[in-house]
């Protein structure tokens, strides 16, 4: 490909520029500044909690919203207002909104009052749960606050629109891509380019070539520290060089001006932008000399770190006055014409701060009012009358009541309410029990639903289908059954795509899916550099728009280094956007047990109190492993699917119908029935507790064994609290640190299943030492729970329980 530099860009001069349009701009910015200016009041006046604004970069956003057409993807941070409102993404009523929280998610579209403001982001379905068609919307994907947070789903993003235009087995998928022609729009904040997220992307960009267009705002300070202690020199372009594409070399094209040079913005973007859409190559825009006029947010005042120079510059500098000044220079407008424009800005942002006030806090002074007059006690003048009346004189005289200052009044007063309360028409306990069970529930969807998805594709409504057997079936590999497994899925699922290190070219470092590159591409089934945070990212930005991403993390250890976008991106994903976006992938790893410190894979307290949002399934043998992706592939929800480390080899009976079969998630097994102890376990560890068992049936101890298989959904059923009233005793068996998974699945059993009640003897967890495992065969023995550890403690248990009949050993 012929290559580009910055200097064959054609000249800033030969841009003509049309009044409407950047009277338009021009207006934009304005309204954005005063959306700011009286957004950061209603903060200070207690109206919101609290208030981030995208003063000080309007200009650059005007001209990167120019570029950003139907079917592009934004992935962005909290100070692209300008961007949001002039791409027509969101109202000036929807800032205040979300300033205030408003969870009308009618009027707060974008997060519904989950999350904080200036927290961006579109709605990629319908109400059902479907996807819309992305390619004729402009899509932002859901911010979320952890800096460089939004770098790692921006590769997966623009990966996507590379592999529509490379693999045309999937360009008819028409709602989902046009030829790949769609831009992956990244930004992010100078300092925030010093997070290792940031220089993970970059690097993997430059490697894949692929279309992202990064906006780096460079306003000199992340918070209070300046530039100089977050980036050598200090300059991220200049130190971005060695990325630099050249006449011979990929890479990335870099590009720079000023923040309040709106012509030069316009340039530069609109170059920028197209070569990137059509050759897919990565461009960084590095925007400098941006200012923050009302500093970081509301949380602090930059005077207390900026000079008195820097402040005089940041307010010469202001890349609204420099656009006016262009303009005037220009003679595009009068000086006139920009004053009028000026006051109706404010005018305009007035009455949508006005609109966004009244409509968050009508519902609330009503929801109020209804309940003081269901709370109205007339009849009775028992002691608590007096208390009842002080409390509802109390809420009346809130000025400005949130659900929170009712609901805990309604609780207090009922409390209160005698059985004889009443009003003219009712019992009044009764009445306010009611109105408590209807406004609980209204709260409940307001802010607690959604972690999962609720479609009809949920993962829970998938049926179960079992694995089915030939009267001469083979025992083969575990290995082979996955390989044929997704042999059967790639064939039958156009939009499944595979990456992670070494899954390519060697199929996998178990061999799972050998062959499959060679059969259905390097398009479908690709090598990754070791980058778990992007393998993951990739892999959430290709599910955002509508593909079905596997992505494969070596080894369950090191998801750790994947961990971060998955807890706050992926896991939260639904639930922060109200259900306006999903991203059904999987995240396939393998763990429970090999060996030492990093190969040991046992560490699920890790993941399972981390992804909530997220499926956690740990299946024992490969069949299982199948049937649960199988299970996930025929969802719309993401999962984290472990399979055991040291089962690839070990032989397991092949079902007939590989690809069909679907273990359904949050159901146990019961692998051995028994009547003294209930022994609850999952992954590896079933087949050290079956010898345990074998061990303890000598010992004349029978021990019913379950495998959760499913820790997230847990034992929907409570087939585990069925086993309990049975054998009244239980042992929680993993390979976690003591107080990890073991503790997690102990809770559900004794308190969410109230298994606590049919106990007669203590409950115990055998799980791995606190540290991590040592080394090698004795290593492991010692330092992971074996068959002996479980042996030892159900018999001491039957001992506690039974002395004469089993006594002590040692
Ligand atoms: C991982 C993480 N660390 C710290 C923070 C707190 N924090 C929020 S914004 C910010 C500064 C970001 O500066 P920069 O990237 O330059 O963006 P700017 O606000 O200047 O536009 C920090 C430290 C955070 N949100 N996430
Ligand atoms: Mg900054």
């Amino acid at each position: 490909m012929a290559g580009i530099t910055v200097k064959k860009l054609p000249k800033k001069n030969s841009q003509v520029f049309n009044k409407e349009q950047v009277l338009s701009d021009y207006r934009i910015a304005c309204e954005s500044r005063q959306a700011s200016l009286l957004g950061r009041r209603e903060v200070l006046s207690g109206k919101g909690k609290f208030g981030i604004f995208g003063d000080g970069k309007e200009v650059a956003q005007l001209a990167l919203a120019r570029v950003f057409r139907n079917g592009d993807w934004r992935s962005g941070y909290y100070r692209d207002q300008t961007f949001m409102l002039a791409t027509g993404l969101m109202t000036i009523e929807e800032i205040f909104a979300q300033i205030y929280g408003d969870t009308d998610a009618e009027f707060n579209p974008m997060n519904a009052g989950r999350l904080m403001n200036n927290h961006f982001a579109t709605r990629s379905l319908d109400e059902k749960g479907n996807w819309k068609n992305l390619t004729k919307q402009k899509n932002s994907s859901a911010d979320i606050s952890p800096t460089a947070g939004q770098m790692p789903r921006l590769l997966g993003l623009a990966l996507t629109s590379k592999l529509f235009r490379s693999n045309p087995g999937i360009a008819h998928l028409t709602e989902l891509s046009q030829n790949g022609d769609e831009v992956a729009f990244g930004t992010i904040g100078d300092a925030s380019t010093s997070e290792g997220h940031f220089w993970e992307t970059i690097n993997a960009a430059g490697v894949l070539q692929v279309p992202i267009a990064m906006s780096v705002w460079d306003d000199g300070y992340g918070i209070s520290v300046p530039g100089n202690l977050q980036t050598t020199k200090a300059n991220i372009s200049e130190v971005l060089k060695g990325f630099e594409k050249t006449d011979e070399k990929d890479g990335f094209l870099i590009l720079t001006t000023k923040g309040w040079d709106y012509a030069g913005l316009c340039k530069i973007y609109e170059e920028g932008v197209n070569y990137c859409r059509k050759n897919h190559v990565p461009v960084l825009f590095h925007i400098t000399d941006l200012t923050q006029p009302q500093g970081h947010s509301t949380s602090g005042s930059h005077e207390r770190y900026k000079s008195a120079e820097r402040l005089e510059w940041e307010k010469e500098y202001d890349c609204n006055l420099q656009m006016r000044n262009w303009i005037l220079t220009e003679s595009i407008a009068s000086e006139e014409e920009l004053n009028s424009i000026e006051n109706e800005t404010i005018e305009r942002v007035k009455q949508a701060r006005k609109k966004a006030w009244i409509h968050y806090q009508k519902p609330l002074l009503q929801l109020r009012d209804e309940f003081l007059s269901i709370a109205d006690v007339t009849t009775c003048n028992c002691a608590k009358t007096q208390k009842i009346n002080a409390i509802k004189q109390d809420l009346r005289h809130v000025a400005e009541p949130i659900r929170k200052d009712i609901m805990s009044a309604a609780k207090k007063i009922l409390r209160l309410i005698c059985d004889s309360c009443s009003n003219p028409s009712n019992s009044l306990k009764i009445n306010v029990s009611e109105w408590l069970a209807k406004e609980l529930e209204i709260s409940h969807e307001k802010f607690n639903t959604l972690l999962y998805s609720d479609s009809d594709e949920s993962a829970l409504k998938v049926l179960p289908v079992a694995p089915e057997y030939a009267e001469n079936a083979l025992m083969v590999p575990g290995r082979e059954i996955l390989r044929d497994n997704w042999d059967y899925q790639f064939a039958k699922n156009e939009k499944l795509v595979m990456f992670g290190e070494d899954v390519g070219l060697i199929g996998g470092v178990n061999q799972t899916f050998e062959g499959l590159q060679a059969k259905y591409g390097e398009k479908r089934i690709f090598d990754t550099g070791i980058r778990e945070a992007t393998i993951i990212g990739q892999g959430i930005g290709m599910a955002m728009r509508g593909l079905r991403p596997v992505a494969e993390i070596q080894y369950f250890d090191y998801l750790l280094y994947g961990l971060q976008p998955m807890s706050d991106d992926l896991a939260t994903l639904q639930y922060r956007t109200r259900g306006g976006q999903k991203a059904p992938m999987i995240i396939t790893t393998r763990g429970h047990r090999l060996e030492g410190i990093w190969h040991s894979g046992s560490p699920l307290s890790m993941v399972i109190n981390s992804i909530r949002g997220i499926y956690v399934l740990v299946p024992r043998d490969m069949t299982r492993a199948a049937g649960f992706y199988n299970t996930i592939l025929k969802s719309d929800e993401p999962a984290l699917i472990i399979e055991p480390l040291n089962g690839y080899r070990l032989r397991e009976t092949r079902p007939s119908n590989i690809g069909e079969f679907c273990i359904p998630v949050g159901i146990p097994e019961i692998i051995e029935t028994g009547t003294d102890v209930t022994l609850v376990t999952y992954g590896s560890c079933v087949r050290i507790a079956q010898d345990a068992v074998a061990q303890l049936r000598d010992f004349k101890i029978s021990v019913e064994l379950i495998d959760v298989q499913s820790l997230e959904p847990f034992d929907i059923n409570h087939v585990i609290a069925e086993s309990l009233k049975k054998t009244n005793k239980i042992v929680f068996f993993d390979e976690d640190v003591p107080g990890g998974a073991t503790a997690y699945m102990m809770q559900k059993v004794l308190e969410d299943q109230k298994g606590f009640q049919y106990l007669d003897a203590e409950p115990h967890t055998v799980t791995a030492q606190a540290h991590r495992a040592a080394y090698g065969t004795d290593g492991d023995y010692f330092s992971n729970p074996n068959a002996e550890d479980v042996f030892d403690c159900i018999y001491n248990m039957m001992h506690d329980y039974n002395p004469a009949s089993y006594p002590k050993i040692f």
